[in-house]
C-alpha cells in the first residue's frame, strides 16, 4: 500500500512581529508541493488551512497568546488525527509558534521522539527569558517542557521531548539568556561556525544519530530563515551568512535516507517579502527532498 501523507496549512503570523507568513501555505503550494508529493508516489490528502481567531488576549511577554494557543490546540488535534490515520503529517506555516501544536501531537502519539530543528534561531525562550514577547521564539523550549507551558498543554497531558534527543542546526542569532537555557537543558547545537568546520555531511550524520538514539524516530522542524538571505529572502527575520542551498538539500536528503522522519514542519515563508516566490519554491523543493525526491 502507498504511504499516506497529510498536509496541514496554518495561516498564522501572530507569533512573529511582522505580518505575512500567514500566506506561507499558499506560497509553498504555488511552489508545487502537492503535485510533487503525488509524483513521488504518495497518497496525499491536503487538509487545507487552519485560520486563527480574529482577536484575543495578549501580554507584554506573550504577544497574542490567546490566538497562538487556540490555533496550536486545533493543530494538535488535526496532527493527532493524521497520525491516527497512519499518515505522515507535513505542516506548512505560518510562523514557528505552530511547532508547539504539531510536535505536541507527534510526541504524544509516539512517546519517544527526537527533534531536528534547522533554524537561524534557537526558539528556546520562555515568557521570562524573551526579549521580544514573540511566541515564535519559544516553541522548541515549550515542547521540551521548558515553558511556556500554555503553548503545549491543551488538557491532553503533554508528553515532553527529552532535550538529549534534540538537535539545533544552523543557529547564528541566539539570545544570551536563551543560550544559557539551551546549555542547561542539554540540547545539542550545531551553530553555523561548527557547520563551516565539520561540513554539513558530518553535522547531519551526528544530528541524526542523536535524534534516533533510543527514539522511534524524529520530527523535522525547518525554519526557512536557516538558509542564507540571498537564497531565501522571503522571511521575516533574515540573518546574514546562513546555510547554503546545497547544505540545506544535503541535510534533508540525508534525513530522507534514514526513513526515520515521522513528521515535518516548514515555516516562516513570507511571500510579501519574497522575490517571485523563490523562497516558496525552495521550501516546496526542500519538503520533496525530505520525502525522498532524488537528483539522479
Ligand atoms: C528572538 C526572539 C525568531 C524567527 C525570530 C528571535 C526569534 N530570539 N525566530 N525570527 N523565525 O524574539 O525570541
Ligand atoms: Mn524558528
Ligand atoms: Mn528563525
Ligand atoms: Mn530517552
Amino acid at each position: 500500500m502507498q504511504k499516506k501523507i497529510e498536509l496541514i496549512g496554518v495561516q498564522m503570523d501572530l507569533g512573529a512581529s511582522k505580518r505575512g507568513v500567514s500566506m506561507g501555505p499558499a506560497a509553498i503550494r504555488y511552489g508545487g508541493v502537492c503535485e510533487g508529493i503525488r509524483a513521488l508516489g504518495y497518497d496525499l490528502t491536503d487538509k487545507g488551512d487552519l485560520l486563527c481567531l480574529t482577536s484575543g488576549e495578549t501580554s507584554e511577554k506573550l504577544r497574542n497568546y490567546q490566538q497562538v494557543v487556540d490555533i496550536n490546540q486545533r493543530l494538535y488535534l488535526s496532527t493527532m488525527e493524521s497520525l491516527q490515520n497512519g499518515a505522515l503529517p507535513i505542516i506548512l506555516g505560518g510562523d514557528h509558534s505552530i511547532a508547539a501544536g504539531s510536535i505536541s501531537a507527534v510526541s504524544k502519539h509516539y512517546k519517544q521522539i527526537g527533534i531536528i530543528w534547522i533554524d537561524a534561531h534557537g526558539d528556546w525562550n520562555d515568557e521570562f527569558s524573551t526579549e521580544s514577547g514573540n511566541m515564535h521564539g519559544m516553541p522548541f523550549s515549550a515542547v521540551c517542557g521548558w515553558g511556556p507551558n500554555l503553548m503545549v498543554d491543551f488538557g491532553q497531558g503533554p508528553v515532553f521531548v527529552d532535550p538529549k534527543h534534540c538537535v539545533q542546526i544552523g543557529g547564528r542569532d541566539i539570545d544570551t539568556e536563551e543560550r544559557i537555557r539551551m546549555k542547561k537543558a542539554g540540547v545539542t547545537v550545531f551553530p553555523i561556525n561548527v557547520i563551516d568546520k565539520l561540513g554539513m555531511s558530518e553535522v547531519i550524520e551526528q544530528a541524526i544519530n542523536i535524534a534516533c538514539r533510543d527514539t522511534v524516530g524524529f520530527h523535522l522542524s525547518f525554519d526557512i530563515d536557516a538558509i542564507t538571505p540571498e537564497a531565501a529572502p522571503g522571511t521575516g527575520t533574515v540573518v546574514h551568512s546562513g546555510l547554503t542551498v546545497r547544505e540545506a538539500f544535503l541535510a534533508v536528503e540525508t534525513i530522507s535516507e534514514t526513513g526515520k522522519m515521522l513528521s515535518m514542519d516548514m515555516v516562516e515563508v513570507n511571500p510579501i517579502l519574497d522575490i517571485r516566490n523563490k523562497t516558496g519554491i525552495l521550501a516546496s523543493e526542500l519538503i520533496l527532498s525530505a520525502l525522498g525526491k532524488v537528483v539522479f
